[in-house]
């Protein structure tokens, strides 16, 4: 069965990672749109050795898609998300929009396929940092069960998009004058204040809300509950952006509920759905993002028992933010439905 494929956002940071996805894993593609804002209307992208002009989003453009990949914003798939459905397409979100409305499943395939049975049309594709973290976390939640996760991320610039990836390059030439270096997107574009990423370290990605915690950190809680079916999981999360390009990296604290030993953590890792244990101290083999890029799995090493808690473990994991952080997990999402013949 070909498809006919919608990319709304088709410029940007994901947009252009969903592109090279569908190439790469040779998704059966009848047609392709390539849409993005007003801005970019006009303008050619390449996609298989063929130029396409890009078409404004608009609620016409969806006539005749059967998938829609959103990647450009909250506010444009509120707005376009339901108009591509109308016409009869499947929509995979990729923003946070439809993240937690309980009629929208929220899947990363290794975790909760099952879940994309219940789809209206629409199917949100979680935040990176949650992906990578689940993906990790389930054979181990499977095996010893779960109650709770304490992580905190160090989180590259890609994240947020094709400006902040440009201002980190940016601002890193400026060593001597670092003090003076002017920031205008990071750590939230819409905030009043910026600060410099280059040399330095923001503890604020997204909004804060009122309980203190940013938006970023309580989509890390409230997503990862509902991937894993667990309500009542205790989970806490602190994000904070480092100067990487692309990558994210998770400290990751977990207490199972069957006692174990980090051998039995190897062994349930080792072969485990989309991860790739990297765990060797003797030869100082552990996951870092530089590496990851361009990589499909998750990375997971510096496995290590808690010294105090009986059941208490900790884990470095890191993934490409933009590959199964976003776009892959995305076009993933597509092939577990077409094989399930939900498309
Ligand atoms: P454009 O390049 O035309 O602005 P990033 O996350 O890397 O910043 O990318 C955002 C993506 O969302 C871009 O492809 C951008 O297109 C697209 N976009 C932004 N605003 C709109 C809009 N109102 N309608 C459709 N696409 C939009
Ligand atoms: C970041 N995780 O790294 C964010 C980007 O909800 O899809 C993804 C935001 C989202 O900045």
């Amino acid at each position: 069965k070909l498809l006919t494929v919608a990319i709304v956002g088709a410029t940007g940071a994901v947009g252009t990672k969903m592109k090279e996805q569908l190439l790469k894993r040779n998704f059966p593609i009848k047609d392709i749109k390539f849409l993005a804002s007003a801005k970019s209307a006009g303008k050619e992208i390449e996609f298989g050795g063929k130029m396409y002009k890009i078409e404004e989003a608009t609620p016409e453009a969806f006539e005749g898609v059967d998938v829609a990949l959103f990647s450009a914003g909250g506010s444009v798939s509120a707005k376009l998300a339901p108009e591509a459905v109308k016409r009869g397409a499947v929509v995979i979100d990729n923003t946070s929009h439809f993240r937690m409305d309980p009629d929208v499943p929220l899947v990363v395939p290794e975790v909760n396929r099952e879940d994309l049975k219940k789809h209206n049309g629409i199917i949100a594709n979680p935040n990176c940092s949650t992906i990578q973290m689940v993906v990790a976390l389930q054979p181990i939640r499977q095996k010893l069960g779960l109650k709770r996760i304490i992580v905190s991320t160090y989180q590259a610039v890609s994240g947020s998009g094709m400006s902040a990836i440009e201002e980190l390059r940016e601002q890193s030439k400026y060593w001597d004058d670092r003090k003076d270096i002017e920031a205008k997107v990071l750590p939230v574009k819409s905030e009043t204040k910026h600060y410099p990423i280059a040399y330095n370290v923001l503890p604020q990605i997204d909004v804060f809300t009122e309980n203190g915690f940013t938006k970023e950190e309580m989509k890390m809680i409230n997503e990862t509950k509902k991937i894993m079916h667990l309500p009542n999981l205790h989970v806490a999360a602190t994000c904070v952006r480092v100067p990487v390009v692309n990558g994210h990296s998770e400290s990751v604290y977990i207490e199972v509920e069957k006692e174990a030993s980090v051998q039995d953590i190897y062994n349930i890792l080792k072969g485990a759905p989309g991860v790739v244990l990297q765990d060797d101290l003797n030869n100082q083999v552990y996951p870092m993002p530089l590496y990851t890029e361009g990589e499909d799995p998750v990375y997971v090493g510096r496995i290590r028992k808690d010294l105090y808690h009986p059941n208490g473990f900790h884990l470095w994991v890191v993934a490409d933010n933009l590959l199964k952080g976003a776009a892959l997990n995305s076009i993933q999402i597509a092939e577990a439905m077409l094989e399930d013949n939900l498309l």
